[in-house]
């Protein structure tokens, strides 16, 4: 009898070990990671432990982890081989094995081991512990739960666009993003930077597209102008790297073009009453010379390699094109048939110029319509209702990200009782549509052209967000629906375990003074 007890308590034990081991638990980090197992016991971090490093290229990341554990919870941590201190050790191992941005965390109750085939991929463990740290209910002693984690994105381009033409929000701002953007590991931020109300970046070649172009925004058309300088690009640029976040910048042409053509009258192609000034001219040779001196400046301060040139909604404006000499010579010189045709020429001309700059050019679905070099091209597919563009993209071979206005525009409203920002008749785009969304839904896409999908993003459009504030409730908590859906495999996301650990997030919200929808599906 007392060996049949033995015995089948030790299989009680032997089965909940293997269940254990085998289940993904939820895990308290948003994103979910691939595998994460809970242990018994906790890490108790104080101001003894000290962060340790495989070698100088971590010094960045270590200083990060640094920092944010002062700023949070007052724990001044050195950076060292000190001996006899229990241990962070961050370190990297180029065996060539590790997945890109992939990375291990280990987590017992002697130490922390972080371990990543990248610096980028350090830093996401980083995150992963931090996120670990800082759902914790405070207390004075801090206990990180053992967990053994190994992870490794989706997609490769998770993004967020901000549109600070239509509204103008600032650096401090912009760094905050960037902070959140980090803290949910999101890595590619897409920086609207011109459109009809205003131009935002400095170019010193021309100064009055700041000074006269920068001048309103979508509400208050005589507002002083706002605007980044150089140095402020730059300042942001750095901050955004230290978080392994890329920065794509746009310069929307030949379209969205009303605040340069404010400052700079020669090269407009016109509009009309509800669009004035709305498209740069393509029949004049010296528009090219002019965009493509503007992007030479834009690309030396955007490390990138990548021009973002809008393309976009050309025909809300091109009414004056087909009456202008230049683009009558243009149409006979270039046998071109119609408007449309010069609106290939325009961007086939610029794709030319920004290749010679050794960079790629981006652009709206609308690009699809073009021919472009496939390796040099990466194309957004944003018109959900377009899905012809999805797989003309496709069929030429582009790559493409995904952001269509159906789950991924948020200045869409998130519940039908909104009404402040947009909707597709009744739709809009909740927390759980973010969340939800399949590539695997979307027919268009198959197995065979599945690699041509970096990824998704979201585009934040202003012409209803005038402040801080409301940016945040638009974007928050959504944020976090989309840094899961572009990083966890969807058979390892459940609405349910993400809900429940957005709870945790909403206090980190409240403690940062982020407005945000508490949404209560
Ligand atoms: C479409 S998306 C636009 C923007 C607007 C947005 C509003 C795209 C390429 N163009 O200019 O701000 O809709 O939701």
């Amino acid at each position: 009898m007392k060996n049949f007890k033995l015995f089948s308590a030790i299989l009680a034990l032997l089965i909940s070990v293997s269940f254990s081991e085998a289940q993904n638990q939820n895990c308290p980090v948003i994103p979910q990671p691939v595998k994460a197992v809970k242990k018994e016991g906790a890490f108790l971090l104080n101001r003894y432990t000290s962060i340790r490093i495989s070698g100088e290229s971590l010094a960045g990341v270590a200083a990060y982890l640094q920092y944010e554990l002062l700023a949070d919870k007052r724990l001044p941590l050195s950076i060292g081989n000190i001996t006899g201190t229990p241990a962070i050790n961050i370190s990297i191992s180029r065996s060539g094995k590790s997945p890109a941005e992939g990375y291990r965390l280990n987590i017992s109750k002697e130490r922390i081991d972080i371990t990543a085939g990248s610096e980028k991929g350090a830093f996401y463990g980083v995150i992963s512990l931090l996120q670990l740290i800082k759902t914790q209910d405070s207390s004075e002693l801090i206990k990180i739960p053992a967990w053994n984690i190994e992870d490794k994105p989706l997609y490769t381009w998770r993004g967020l666009m901000l549109d600070e033409s239509r509204h103008f929000f600032g650096k401090a701002t912009v760094k905050k993003l960037l902070d959140w953007m980090a803290f949910y590991k999101l890595n590619t931020f897409h920086w609207h930077l011109t459109d009809e109300p205003g131009w935002r970046i400095e170019i010193k070649q021309y100064p009055l597209l700041t000074l006269v172009g920068g001048i309103g925004n979508y509400t208050d058309k005589f507002g002083a102008a706002q605007y980044y300088t150089q140095e402020d690009i730059k300042e942001i640029v750095d901050y955004a790297a230290k978080r392994f976040i890329t920065i794509i910048p746009e310069i929307d042409m030949p379209g969205h073009a009303t605040a340069a053509n404010r400052a700079y009258p020669q090269y407009t192609g016109g509009g009309n009453d509800k669009h004035p000034n709305f498209t740069f001219n393509p029949g004049n040779a010296s528009t090219y010379l002019f965009l493509s001196n503007i992007l030479r400046e834009v690309n030396a301060l955007f490390p990138a390699r990548m021009l973002h040139v809008g393309g976009d909604e050309v025909s809300f404006g091109n009414d004056k094109w087909l009456a202008d000499i230049g683009v009558q010579r243009l149409l006979e010189k270039k046998k071109l048939k119609d408007v449309k045709g010069v609106e290939r020429y325009f961007m086939e001309r610029m794709a030319d110029s920004i290749y010679n700059m050794n960079a790629k050019m981006l652009a709206w679905d609308e690009v699809a319509d073009m021919n472009l070099d496939k390796n040099k091209t990466i194309l957004f597919w944003w018109r959900h209702d377009q899905p012809r563009q999805l797989t003309k993209a496709l069929s030429k071979k582009y790559d493409i990200v995904l952001c269509p206005r159906l789950p991924f525009y948020f200045d869409f409203v998130q519940d039908s009782t909104h009404t402040l920002g947009r909707k597709w008749g009744e739709e809009y785009n909740s927390l759980e549509h973010v969340y939800n969304f399949n590539i695997n839904k979307i027919q268009q896409i198959s197995a065979s052209n599945r690699q041509q999908i970096l990824g998704i993003q979201a585009n934040l459009w202003t012409e209803t967000i005038k402040d801080e504030k409301r940016l945040c409730y638009m974007i928050f908590p959504r944020i976090a629906a989309l840094a899961e859906t572009a990083w966890t495999d969807a058979g390892n996301k459940s609405f349910s375990d993400f809900k429940a650990n957005l709870e945790k997030q909403y206090r980190l919200y409240s403690e940062q003074q982020i407005n945000f929808y508490q949404a209560a599906n």
